[in-house]
């Protein structure tokens, strides 16, 4: 496979005619990018998607979708859509022009929209992604986040995306194969990650280069990724890191803008197409890469190699060669990584590896991770941005009837943690919210479910800065609660506590008099009387109030924050 580091074609048009039609795109409808449609669209207009030349048309897709391959024949594995909402899509006609904004309202780019269908989500997720699981990541997000209409058609680029990080480390397309021209690189292997870097994968990748006679480059992902991988911002501070490990001028690294699915073996065909486009000539593809993790029933999406395997079917034809990841295990008695299928003598020796997840208890407990797994450098950037539990922060939500004792609990619990010390403590009370944050709102549905939101905003952020909100409101919706949880669990640990007592109990206790008023009528939309209330079903804790004083059901909520390892001792 002959290396060609000619530029490849992008959509950008000329910097004086970008000018010009940024003024004509102030005119048209546009439509606000949602982040992975930025990431999507600044790999189309780069080259980085080449061959496409904007968002599937509709029969694009339908071959994406079912062989894998565009309408003309190219191969493409994976849907690249402008999914928009059923009231964006009805009022455009076929041919329009719309304007493509940043979500600053930046016109990043125009389309010609000449296609509009409503997918089948469902085939898309059993053909592309493997199962219609909303376990996979990206199928939860076909669901529960893309539009239900797809628009298709050509793109015209008018800027990239702003990006303030990390500037010096992101290059399109051109600008690498400009790079790899000038330092005469005539092969280059690439190591897609998600992840950061430990020993192992730098011994990994060091010999992958070294037995392909190859330069090599760290290209991650800095787009989006699996939720709850380490951010990017800490991960490109570790790759830095570990750069210096490598044999100087033979290793480099680029930051890739991709939004990725994790679609298992249609992604690693993907990653080794953009790969090629970036003008490289070998791409690491490991065991289980791109894997989304287990699926409903408990289970792998795909089986370990299948990514492995139809990278193979497709590597003639995608002109990229692939190199196969070793499985690299440190040996303890030659104190060395070596690829655990080249050994031989195995019995006789110590063979020692962390998984991620054993990885990650120990940063969440502070406990050792030794220099023959990880660099010093990368272990000190992990344990800063990921402190072990009892310093990070937390949100302990509180969920009941109106005078179910939520308020009370939580301000015991204040009490007790601010006596503890060592985070700082908000309290986030149904009453004090509506006074400060949602003085506005009233209490239908659509009311309710604002107020929970900015409650779990602002909770998030607390957790994010290593603080510890305490939140009382009633929050009967179930959903809502889940989405709460999902925005803090971002940043922290989330308890949810039910504060059990009864609507009776409440009732006959009517401390602020508000039962009898709704009895009557003169309250609307009551929680519990005229109102819904969804009992959570598993919340970390129930508490019964009745018969329990104040200073017990506090004490169970920091029982619980114990057992979490959310406090403990110095
Ligand atoms: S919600 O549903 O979570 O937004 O409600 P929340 O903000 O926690 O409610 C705060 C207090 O409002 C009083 N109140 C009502 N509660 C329920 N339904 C209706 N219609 C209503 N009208 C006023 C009530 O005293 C809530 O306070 P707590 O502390 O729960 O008793």
């Amino acid at each position: 496979m002959a290396q060609n580091l000619a530029p490849i074609p992008e959509l950008f048009v000329s910097y004086e005619s970008a000018q010009k039609l940024k003024v004509e795109a102030a005119d048209l409808v546009s439509w606000d990018l949602t982040p992975r449609q930025i990431c999507d669209l600044e790999l189309l207009m780069n080259g980085g998607f080449n061959p496409l030349k904007g968002f599937l048309t509709e029969a694009d897709y339908d071959g994406v979708v079912d062989n894998m391959r565009l309408a003309d024949g190219a191969l493409w594995p994976m849907p690249i859509t402008l999914d928009v909402s059923e009231k964006f899509a009805e009022g455009l006609e076929a041919g329009q022009d719309i304007a493509l904004r940043d979500q600053e309202g930046v016109i990043l780019a125009t389309m010609t929209v000449t296609d509009n269908w409503v997918p089948n989500k469902s085939k898309e997720a059993e053909k592309v992604f493997g199962a219609d699981d909303s376990k996979h990541p990206a199928v939860n997000y076909l669901h529960n986040t893309a539009g239900n209409v797809y628009l298709g058609g050509p793109v015209t680029g008018i800027q990239q995306p702003v990006h303030y990080d990390f500037r010096t480390r992101r290059d399109t397309p051109n600008e690498l194969r400009a790079y790899f021209r000038k330092l005469g690189w005539r092969k280059i292997v690439a190591f897609q990650t998600r992840n950061p870097l430990h020993r192992a994968h730098q011994e990994l990748t060091f010999r992958a280069a070294r037995e392909a006679e190859a330069n090599l480059l760290i290209h991650p992902v800095v787009g989006m990724t699996k939720p709850g991988d380490v951010d990017h911002f800490t991960r490109v501070r570790c790759y830095e890191a570990v750069l210096d490990k490598y044999p100087a001028s033979t290793t480099t690294m680029s930051l890739l803008p991709l939004a990725m699915r994790m679609a298992g073996p249609r992604e690693a065909v993907w990653h080794g197409l953009i790969r090629k486009n970036y003008g490289l000539t070998h791409f690491i593809v490991g065991r289980d890469h791109a894997g989304p993790g287990s699926n409903s029933q408990g289970e792998d999406f795909y089986g370990p190699y299948d990514a492995q395997d139809l990278f193979k079917e497709h590597e003639e034809e995608m002109g990229i060669k692939m190199v196969p990841f070793k499985h690299m295990v440190w040996v303890a008695e030659r104190a060395q990584y070596e690829a655990i299928d080249e050994i031989e003598d195995k019995d006789d020796i110590t063979i020692l590896n962390i998984s991620g997840t054993e990885l990650r208890r120990r940063l969440a407990e502070g406990l050792e991770i030794p220099e023959w797994f990880s660099f010093p450098e990368v272990v000190k950037e992990l344990r800063k941005t990921k402190p072990p539990r009892s310093k990070q922060g937390f949100t302990v939500f509180f969920t009941g009837f109106s005078g179910s004792g939520k308020s009370t609990i939580a301000n015991a619990l204040m009490v007790k943690l601010m006596e503890m010390g060592g985070r700082p403590v908000t309290l986030l009370d149904g009453d004090i919210v509506r006074k400060n944050l949602s003085s506005e709102l009233g209490f239908s549905k659509e009311h309710r479910d604002l107020n929970i939101r900015r409650i779990g905003y602002v909770a998030s952020e607390i957790t994010k800065n290593g603080g510890i909100a305490i939140c009382a409101p009633i929050a009967p919706y179930a959903t809502t609660r889940r989405a709460v949880r999902e925005d803090v669990e971002a940043f922290g640990a989330f308890i949810e506590v039910h504060v059990a007592t009864s609507i009776e109990e409440c009732e006959s206790r009517d401390r602020k008099g508000l039962y009898k008023l709704a009895r009557e009528g003169k309250i609307k939309e009551f929680t519990g009387i005229s109102d819904p209330y969804d009992v959570p079903e598993s919340p970390e804790l129930r508490i019964e109030t009745e018969g329990t004083d104040v200073d017990n059901c506090a004490h169970q909520v920091l029982l619980k924050l114990e057992a979490m390892g959310l406090i403990a001792g110095e």
